[in-house]
């Protein structure tokens, strides 16, 4: 349900159910688990990039594996999104390496918020995005409700989440939903390509990076401060800042270990 590849430092994980547009089923949920926790544990993995197979992103849940029609007490959805989403979001969120996104095709619910939490989003020229929760009576999850505000401002999150109208991939990248769009021929291999350049990267820096853009969020400019003097003091004693100060000094290229 998730391929899984590794090279050049990237762990290249691909949604595969592409005959439900990769919505997630348990066995998705866990083997996305495992490819995000290994991203996590290993030193070798320094860069992720997640995509689809098929003509879709990912379709969010899998509604037909929970059928009101066939009866029985009603699922605890709440359930659902303590045991597989939010933790997915958070494995996401708080992995100290970049996340790149490549957005194939339609991104729909969940699968659109999970593309949302990753660091860098690309989508396909031909992609959309739909906040599909409103048309079965749910609420947008995994992060939507503080990542599109946060991304768009309330004006347009809400139209969005009201509405649950598709936004072509082109609106979202001029409106600061995803970082750009690429020709959907093109996609995969500039998205490779970004995440080979992020992986080839000073790891400890672009984790400690990433994690003072998330925590502006919460922080006072004060706070903020404070933290960006820790985190440089941290990065100043990394090998790969001795490397790139070296490597710029020699007119070279540095050679990062990630460390
Ligand atoms: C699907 C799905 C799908 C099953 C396409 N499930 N089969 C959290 C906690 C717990 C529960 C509930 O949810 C959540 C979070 C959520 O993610 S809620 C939102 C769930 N997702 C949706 O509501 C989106 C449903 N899908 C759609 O609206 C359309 O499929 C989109 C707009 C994504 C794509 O439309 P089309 O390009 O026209 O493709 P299609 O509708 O023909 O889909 C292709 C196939 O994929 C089709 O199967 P079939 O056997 O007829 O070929 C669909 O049934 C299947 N599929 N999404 N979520």
């Amino acid at each position: 349900t998730v391929l899984s590849a590794f090279a050049d430092g990237v762990l290249v994980l691909t949604l595969n159910r592409p005959d439900k547009l990769n919505a997630f089923n348990e066995d998705m949920h866990l083997a996305l688990r495992t490819g995000f926790e290994r991203a996590h544990n290993d030193a070798a993995v320094r860069a992720v990039l997640l995509t689809g197979s098929g003509r879709g992103f990912c379709a969010g849940q899998d509604l037909s594996d929970r059928d009101p029609r066939k009866g029985g007490a009603a699922p605890d959805l709440g359930g659902t999104i303590e045991q597989f989403y939010n933790p997915l979001i958070r494995l996401i969120r708080t992995l100290d390496k970049p996340v790149v996104c490549a957005v194939n095709g339609v991104a729909a619910g969940a699968g659109a918020n999970i593309a949302l939490a990753c660091d860098i989003t690309l989508a396909a020229r031909s992609a959309r995005f739909i906040q599909a929760f409103a048309k079965i009576g749910l609420v947008p999850d995994s992060g939507g409700t503080w990542s599109l505000p946060r991304l768009l401002g309330e004006a347009r999150a809400k139209a969005l989440a009201l509405t649950a109208e598709p936004l072509d991939a082109e609106t979202a990248a001029g409106w600061g939903l995803i970082w750009k769009t690429v020709d959907d021929a093109a996609l995969l291999d500039e998205a490779t390509a970004l995440a080979t350049k992020l992986a080839a990267g000073p790891t400890t820096g672009l984790g400690m990076t990433k994690r003072a853009i998330q925590a502006a969020a919460t922080n006072s400019l004060d706070e903020q401060l404070e933290l960006e003097r820790d985190l440089q003091r941290e990065a100043g004693r990394s090998a790969d800042y001795a490397e790139g100060v070296a490597a710029f000094l020699d007119k070279r290229k540095p050679e990062f270990k990630g460390r």
